[in-house]
């Protein structure tokens, strides 16, 4: 039986709002008003199929969690009749314009060059920025403000240089190592990055299985289109590789307790706290692009309940009222005492914060990050933060006690070979991963790790290194790196509205 298409398309206002999320219907009335992401998305598809839209923005256990039993109100009775109405309905120009993106992407896919094309880990983005939706890729592209760290990240590597050492038996090339006491077969891993699904329908689990078969470590995050457990069981198999958890800490303590030990409970090998987002920073390229999909008048509907249009926030930002903005040093003793797992703090941007993150004995690592440029603007890069952190901890005799990790606009191998070579265990790789998976799927992500493998193994040769312990400070040139003035990011925002300053005119000229 089930839910005929006619009564739920009755269900399509602010006073009863039916959607249908795979092939169930939901009564999302009073729900409303407690969507972290505004009522305006929610009633876009009222008394129809919000599948689509659902999908990529909400883990799939999302609905169990958060709407009372009482509002599953059961299965349709007839999909077909509910894509039929769907079709034939009188679309808004906003839905005109997502229906004429559709058949831009499936033109541009068309064309879309073969995955062994792609020869470094740009060209995945040049790809993936042709064939992704608008929305997923404002999404993964933005940064914070005016995106001045998002390109110091990249700008910083370039004030490093090498000194490579000659004459080394380099015919044997080892590039693995270990990351807390786990061997890994390269010294990068899949850093975690949220809403797989913009990306590719099947999600993070495409990061996942290539870092199986690549042996290397991929850190799950909290806010991943898939769950949990469908990530983990999509690693099972030989030689199973690690897996971390990156965790946004929720208001709810309980909650967040529950996700740790579950995490431990199914094999994860770490835990990396994330500190650097008690509020979301700005993307104003994924506000905007938010902004594009519902339209600024909203429907007639929503004109005559008043709406308010809800432009302000962005994809990422409607998600992550949970995260908890007063988690603090002294919460530090709380998750060593529910976890047996390494603790690391994601997100530190000083050499102070990682001397005292290393002195409180209860932290195993940090990742110096300013998360891909998208929290504070400004913030420095990794690189530089790395290269002021390891000397402090080496005063201190505090380096072995952590371990320190890096991230934010690696590209090449000898992006992290420098970040090596300054003292960083390993590297975080977000976005790159992410755009190779967009364009190509598990495929993308392989070639995409295979090519900066076959990168770090010439590299390594080129700079008279065999092994990644003979990596040292003693290879790079470091005296730029901290000095920005051949490197300061362009301020594209204020250059487009600048209005150049005029000499006086003569008169009557
Ligand atoms: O960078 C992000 O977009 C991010 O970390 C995040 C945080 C909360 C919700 C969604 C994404």
């Amino acid at each position: 039986m089930g839910l005929s298409a006619k009564e739920i398309s009755q269900h399509s206002d602010r006073q009863s709002c039916w959607v249908i999320v795979r092939g169930n219907v939901f009564d999302v009335t009073e729900f409303l008003p407690e969507h972290p992401g505004g009522e305006k998305i929610i009633l876009k598809y009222a008394g129809r199929d919000a599948t689509a839209a659902f999908d990529p923005v909400h883990p799939p256990d999302t609905l169990d969690k958060y709407l009372d039993k009482s509002k599953h109100l059961g299965p349709v009775a007839d999909m077909e009749a509910v894509a039929a109405a769907d079709k034939n309905r009188k679309k808004t120009p906003e839905e005109e314009a997502e229906a004429a993106e559709e058949t831009r992407i499936a033109e541009a896919r068309k064309n879309m060059p073969p995955v062994d094309s792609c020869y470094n880990l740009l060209d995945f983005e040049a790809v993936a920025r042709r064939i992704m939706k608008k929305g997923a890729w404002a999404y993964y592209s933005s940064a914070a403000d005016d995106e001045i760290s998002l390109r110091e990240n990249r700008a910083a590597f370039q004030r490093v240089w090498f000194r490579p050492r000659i004459l080394i038996d380099v015919e044997r090339v080892d590039l693995s190592t270990r990351m807390f006491g786990a061997r890994v077969s390269a010294p990068f891993y899949v850093t975690a990055t949220a809403l797989g699904k913009l990306g590719h329908p099947d999600g993070e689990t495409c990061l996942t299985k290539a870092a199986a078969r690549h042996q290397v470590v991929q850190m799950i995050p909290t806010l991943a289109s898939c769950s949990f457990d469908e990530i983990m069981d999509a690693a099972e198999g030989p030689g199973n590789p690690y897996q971390w958890l990156q965790l946004y800490v929720n208001k709810d303590r309980e909650i967040t307790r529950k996700i740790i030990q579950h995490a431990e409970a199914r094999g994860c090998r770490a835990l990396f706290i994330t500190v650097d987002a008690p509020q979301l920073g700005r993307r104003e390229k994924d506000m905007r692009a938010k902004e594009a999909a519902l339209g600024d008048g909203g429907s007639s509907v929503q004109k005559s309940e008043g709406l308010k249009s809800d432009n302000s926030q962005g994809a990422a930002r409607a998600i992550s009222s949970f995260i908890d903005p007063s988690l603090c040093w002294d919460d530090l003793p709380w998750f060593r005492s529910v976890t047996r797992l390494p603790i690391i703090l994601k997100g530190v941007q000083r050499a102070e914060d990682v001397v005292r993150a290393a002195e409180t004995g209860l932290v195993d690592g940090v990742v110096l990050s300013n998360h891909g440029g998208r929290q504070l603007d400004f913030a420095r890069s990794s690189l530089e933060v790395l290269a002021e952190t390891m000397p402090a901890l080496r005063a201190r005799g505090l380096d072995r006690r952590i371990e320190v990790y890096v991230d934010g606009g690696l590209r090449r191998a000898t992006d992290i070979l420098k970040a090596l070579c300054l003292g960083a265990k390993g590297v975080g790789i977000g976005r790159p991963f992410l755009y190779a998976m967009s364009a190509y799927g598990v495929d993308g992500v392989d070639r995409a790790m295979s090519l900066l493998k076959d990168e770090l193994e010439m590299d390594m040769r080129l700079l008279g290194a065999r092994t990644i312990d003979d990596l040292g400070p003693e290879l790079v040139d470091t005296r730029s790196l901290g000095s920005h003035p051949n490197g300061v990011p362009d301020d594209y925002l204020a250059r487009d509205v600048y209005d150049p300053l005029q000499t006086p005119a003569q008169r009557n000229a």
